[in-house]
């Protein structure tokens, strides 16, 4: 049997980041996994039914718990966030510029630009991180065809300003909902704003089906077009009536979806109980600002950021090469923007000028590990030598 435990994680084809020593590794992103023996019958059940893909039974299964769940009409799944937005994009029609927060993981970017439109970068409120309504205004021209606002942080971007200058200006409204499943705004599920909404359910977010997406929307017209582009536009037997891709979710990543849906409620406590237990340990110490959640809506509480501040004696580099250090593998997202990565800094080498709070902001951002892998004693170790970095206490 090949010991695949000795192999290099990884798509090699860049660079990855290590653990430096023998100690334990945390991990931003570590897969929550739910009951495995759940996961495992619908696997069996997938191999004695011999269906594998294409729309299969346990794709339908997730796609209405998903609906459910969200409270949508339609879930469509696809194989990835990113192929999802792409098939929301195409299937909204969507033309000329395209407006969305350049403070976002560039998968965002990518699916407007691999369609030759044009994104238009937006600056963020530096407060919550997300998308500014007042930039975004100065971001409209002729030529604006809609506004992809991103939910960070399993926060919920400014909806209604959002809704009202898209309505203003007749344009299109999609959100980027990766980070946001389980989310509430003003009570209501995030997955039933705009035009839509697209997750991901990549391994690293906090529900997870392998790898996976899925635009949610109540648009009848919108979710059967996607549906088509989802499956290279096939509308039955020899029958193509559309333009189309192959993005569809397969069924063994719709037994995980399934498995771990049962689980969100534990995921969120556990999060839950992480985010207190920084919230805690960080509290008051100078230069370091964590990120709050706003306990009065539902959250993930999956992503645990802090700000380093000038008042901070390390920076936010020396913080993360120091945890590094301790095998604690801390992230800069989103550093150093989609403005400033190619193709988006050659194309459009101006863009920054426009963006003083992304720039501080991905300056300053350090995402710390959270999720099932990683206990209180976790926390308070990782709290404490940030502690300690901040003050200058070697
Ligand atoms: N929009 C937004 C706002 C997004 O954040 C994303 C994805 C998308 C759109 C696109 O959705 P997808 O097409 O991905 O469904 C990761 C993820 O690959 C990406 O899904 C995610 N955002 C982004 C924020 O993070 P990397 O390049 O940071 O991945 P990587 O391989 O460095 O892994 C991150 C950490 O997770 C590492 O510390 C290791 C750990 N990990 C990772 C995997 C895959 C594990 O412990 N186990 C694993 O199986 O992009």
């Amino acid at each position: 049997m090949v010991n695949v435990d000795a192999m290099k994680v990884g798509d090699g084809g860049k660079a990855r980041e290590s653990a430096s020593n023998d100690a334990p590794v945390l991990h931003v992103g570590t897969p929550n996994v739910g009951d495995r023996e759940i996961f495992l019958q619908y696997v069996n059940q997938m191999l004695d039914r011999g269906w594998l893909t294409n729309n299969g039974p346990l794709v339908q299964l997730f796609e209405q718990r998903v609906a459910d769940y969200v409270g949508v009409k339609h879930c469509v799944a696809a194989c990835n966030g990113t192929v999802a937005l792409e098939i929301a994009i195409r299937a909204m029609g969507l033309t000329g510029e395209v407006i969305l927060p350049s403070y976002t993981f560039v998968a965002t970017a990518h699916a407007v630009q691999i369609q030759n439109l044009t994104p238009v970068f937006a600056d963020i409120d530096p407060a919550t991180h997300q998308i500014d309504p007042e930039s975004v205004a100065r971001c409209i021209s002729p030529s604006t065809s809609a506004i992809i606002g991103v939910h960070l942080w399993g926060q919920a971007s400014p909806v209604q300003p959002l809704q009202a200058l898209a309505a203003q200006h007749g344009l299109q409204l999609l959100f980027d909902a990766a980070h946001a499943f389980g989310c509430s705004t003003g009570g209501k599920m995030i997955g039933q704003f705009g035009r839509a909404e697209v997750f991901s359910f990549h391994a690293t977010k906090f529900f997870n089906s392998f790898e996976g997406g899925a635009l949610v929307t109540n648009d009848d017209t919108l979710a059967e077009s996607a549906r088509l582009m989802r499956n290279f536009g096939f509308s039955g037997v020899d029958q193509v009536a559309q333009l189309g891709t192959n993005g569809k979710m397969v069924e063994i990543c719709a037994a995980m979806g399934l498995t771990n849906l049962a689980s969100v409620d534990r995921f969120v406590a556990v999060n839950r109980r992480n985010y207190l237990a920084y919230r805690d340990a960080l509290a008051g110490v100078a230069g370091i600002r964590l990120y709050p959640y706003n306990e009065a809506e539902r959250t993930n509480y999956q992503y645990i950021v802090i700000e380093v501040g000038p008042d901070s004696v390390a920076t936010r580099d020396e913080i993360v090469d120091s945890l590094r250090a301790a095998n604690v593998l801390a992230r800069r997202y989103f550093w150093p923007g989609c403005h400033r990565m190619q193709p988006y800094v050659e194309l459009y080498p101006e863009a920054g000028r426009q963006l003083p709070n992304t720039e501080m902001v991905a300056a300053r951002v350090v995402v710390l590990p959270t999720g099932l892998s990683v206990t209180v004693a976790d926390v308070e170790a990782i709290a404490q030598r940030i502690r300690r970095l901040a003050a200058g206490i070697a």
